[in-house]
């Protein structure tokens, strides 16, 4: 049987990961992955995260099941880290899954059993697994303009004009602050034109937030999905604690559906359990409850939020670094975009001769549309990565 299998494309992503740790050179300096690393290169386990473990292992005293759904200390948790009080907890159905991926992989695959028809809008570009996990399930994708690659911000006049071809149960998948791949989000009165179009059209806005708190602060980077939850009748939303709680391999994510219609709550919610049950039955529970641990202790919960804000200032330093660099050796502020991106990743706009070029001369690794996790900068490496961009004529 197996010869009838046909090859997949590789996540690029992760090959290019690969091909850094094949690199020999001592000078390397690994910009791929989506990962934090701290000034000394390492993704460290949070302290609060450490302690909760720690607390975990003294007090637990059964790993028998949960619910389907996931336990309802970790999604009630979750639910008011990203929502607030922008909605009712009884318009809102949630699951506990695998991943932020986990989420984003059930809400697609709920959106098709619910209108086999709709198509997904997805920004040009995105992150490379939600095209994969959507041509997976055999969903219609349509692109809309969001990137303008001459002044590396967001094209929101394209994005618009190509929203317009949004139709009645149609689904917009929108990244909820720190966009991936570019680094350029909307600004608050763009979301709201984008609200108001989607919801003149009839169709459902998606959120996928993977970096709530890398951005401008936990409260800050929710802002938008809170106004997109509190004002469309119906919204997905996938959030993966991967990224603000460094848990990246415990794989611990949400998916919440909010809507306005709370009848149909009961509906939705038992949907949302059954998939999990065709996927994987119960989802995952050790990161799921390290996050409740968290959430719910005020005194794990203020470390955490002061390790995250550390985290997030870290990263907003190297990106002033960087842009003044660049402007120090360009004498042009055709680099500034890169202090006003947010989040881990810019797309900086070098063509792909370029990227090549940074690796083969420099061994600078970044993806192939000149994405940058700007975590695996430092001090030192600041000046030369602007230098091999300068060189590289960039
Ligand atoms: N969505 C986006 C845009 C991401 O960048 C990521 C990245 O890691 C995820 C979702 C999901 O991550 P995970 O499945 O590791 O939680
Ligand atoms: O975009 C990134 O780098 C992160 C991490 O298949 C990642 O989202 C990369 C590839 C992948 C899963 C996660």
């Amino acid at each position: 049987m197996f010869e009838h299998l046909k090859e997949k494309p590789a996540d690029k992503i992760i090959a290019l990961g690969q091909a850094f740790r094949e690199d020999p050179r001592e000078t390397k300096i690994d910009l791929g992955v989506g990962v934090y690393k701290n000034p000394e290169g390492v993704t460290p386990v949070m302290r609060a995260v450490k302690a909760a473990e720690k607390r975990l292992w003294e007090e637990e005293t059964t790993k028998s099941y949960t619910a389907l759904a996931g336990d309802p200390a970790f999604t009630g948790a979750m639910a008011d880290l990203v929502l607030g009080d922008a909605v009712p907890r009884e318009n809102v159905a949630t699951l506990a899954t695998p991943g932020g991926t986990g989420a984003v992989r059930q809400a697609f695959d709920l959106v098709r059993m619910a209108n086999p028809g709709a198509r997904v809008f997805v920004s040009d570009p995105t992150w490379p697994n939600h095209l994969s996990i959507l041509a997976y399930l055999g969903v219609e994708v349509v692109n809309y303009r969001y990137f303008d690659s001459a002044t590396c911000a967001v094209d929101f006049d394209g994005m618009m004009a190509d929203l317009e071809g949004v139709r009645a149960g149609d689904v917009v998948l929108l990244h909820g602050c720190c966009h991936n791949p570019t680094g350029a989000n909307l600004t608050m009165p763009e979301w709201r034109a984008v609200v108001e179009r989607l919801n003149a059209a009839g169709a459902l806005p998606m959120i996928d937030i993977a970096y709530q708190g890398f951005g401008d602060g936990l409260e800050a980077d929710a802002a938008a999905v809170r106004y997109v939850a509190a004002n469309c009748p119906e919204v997905l939303i996938a959030a993966s604690c991967s990224k603000n709680f460094g848990i990246y391999r415990e794989r611990t994510g949400i998916l919440m559906a909010v809507m306005q219609e709370a009848g149909l709550r009961t509906l939705t919610q038992a949907n949302l359990a059954y998939l999990n049950r065709q996927t994987y039955s119960f989802p995952p529970d050790h990161g799921a409850r390290l996050v409740s641990m968290v959430l719910t202790d005020d005194t794990l919960r203020a470390d955490w939020q002061a390790e995250l804000e550390d985290v997030r200032q870290g990263m907003l330093k190297l990106r002033e670094q960087l842009a003044a660099e660049l402007q120090r050796l360009s004498g042009s502020d055709r680099f500034g975009f890169i202090a006003q991106h947010r989040g881990m990743f810019s797309r900086l706009g070098a063509t792909p001769e370029q990227v090549e070029r940074l690796r083969a001369d420099h061994g600078i690794y970044m993806i192939g549309d000149s994405r940058i996790n700007i975590a695996g900068l430092n001090d030192k490496t600041v000046p030369i990565l602007a230098k091999a961009l300068i060189d590289a004529g960039v």
